[in-house]
């Protein structure tokens, strides 16, 4: 037991173009700081936006704890760490869902909105995971699927009753819904060409050269780290309004 302890080594080598290692890698780390940041300036704010920015810090925590077991399943085993990643997803996206409800709550957002994001984003995300990791024979099916549930998503809260509250409630809220609106519109769409680089089926090739790996990394850190700076950055102007 010594002998094996000191013979091997406690750190996986990475190679310098492994781009996949090294993004796992960043993406841990970037995930951690915003979690300490958005954690350390909560209680700036009062108790509304409180909850936001928490919630903010709880999506990037809960990233940076599934990154740090994803960084090493790449290290150690060398393949897509598939069931990880959609765990995290089924944690974090709905969390994102309950970010829009509570930063339309001022306009009176009702929870049937919030469950009805959460339900759309859990069948995008299951349909995903049959797609990339049961039945990859279908992964177009199971990728249409889950991009029609997706687009329902872009739909509510582009058009829904979801822009509708936001105009209702003007100013800040209203310009921080539609930046989180772009962020679900281009940002989000960073994932199907991921998840189309990863899978066989018709598109095959149209995204070659392509790391599925590197791509949902990409995407993640635009999209919790982003996402999480808008919901703050909003509640720094809705504070200091108060203050005035
Ligand atoms: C923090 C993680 C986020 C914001 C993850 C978002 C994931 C998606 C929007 C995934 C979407 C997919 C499709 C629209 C079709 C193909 C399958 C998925 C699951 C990759």
């Amino acid at each position: 037991m010594g002998n094996l302890m000191t013979s091997l080594p406690l750190v996986a080598k990475m190679a310098t173009d492994d781009y996949v290692g090294f993004t796992f890698f960043v993406g841990c780390m970037a995930m951690m700081a915003a979690s300490a940041f958005f954690f350390l300036s909560m209680n700036n704010f009062d108790r509304k936006w409180k909850t936001s920015i928490l919630v903010s810090g709880l999506i990037t925590f809960i990233a940076a704890v599934h990154y740090w077991y994803m960084r090493d399943y790449w290290a150690t085993i060398g393949e897509s760490p598939t069931f990880f990643r959609y765990v995290d997803w089924v944690l974090t996206v709905p969390l994102m869902c309950v970010e829009f409800y509570l930063i339309l709550k001022v306009a009176g957002a009702k929870r049937s909105l919030m469950w009805r994001l959460i339900f759309l984003s859990v069948v995008m995300l299951v349909t995903g995971y049959f797609g990339e990791a049961v039945y990859r024979d279908q992964a177009w099916f199971w990728g249409l699927i889950s991009g029609i549930a997706y687009f329902i998503i872009v739909y509510e809260i582009w058009f829904g009753s979801a822009k509708k509250l936001a105009v209702e409630a003007g100013g800040a809220v209203l310009s921080a819904h539609k930046t989180l609106c772009w962020f679900v519109l281009v940002g989000w769409a960073i994932y199907p060409i991921g998840y189309m680089a990863g899978t066989p089926g018709w598109y095959e090739g149209i995204f070659t050269g392509l790391n599925m790996d590197v791509i949902y990394n990409i995407g993640d850190a635009i999209n919790k780290i982003g996402f999480g700076l808008v919901v703050y950055n909003l509640a720094v102007i809705a504070t200091s309004k108060v203050e005035a």
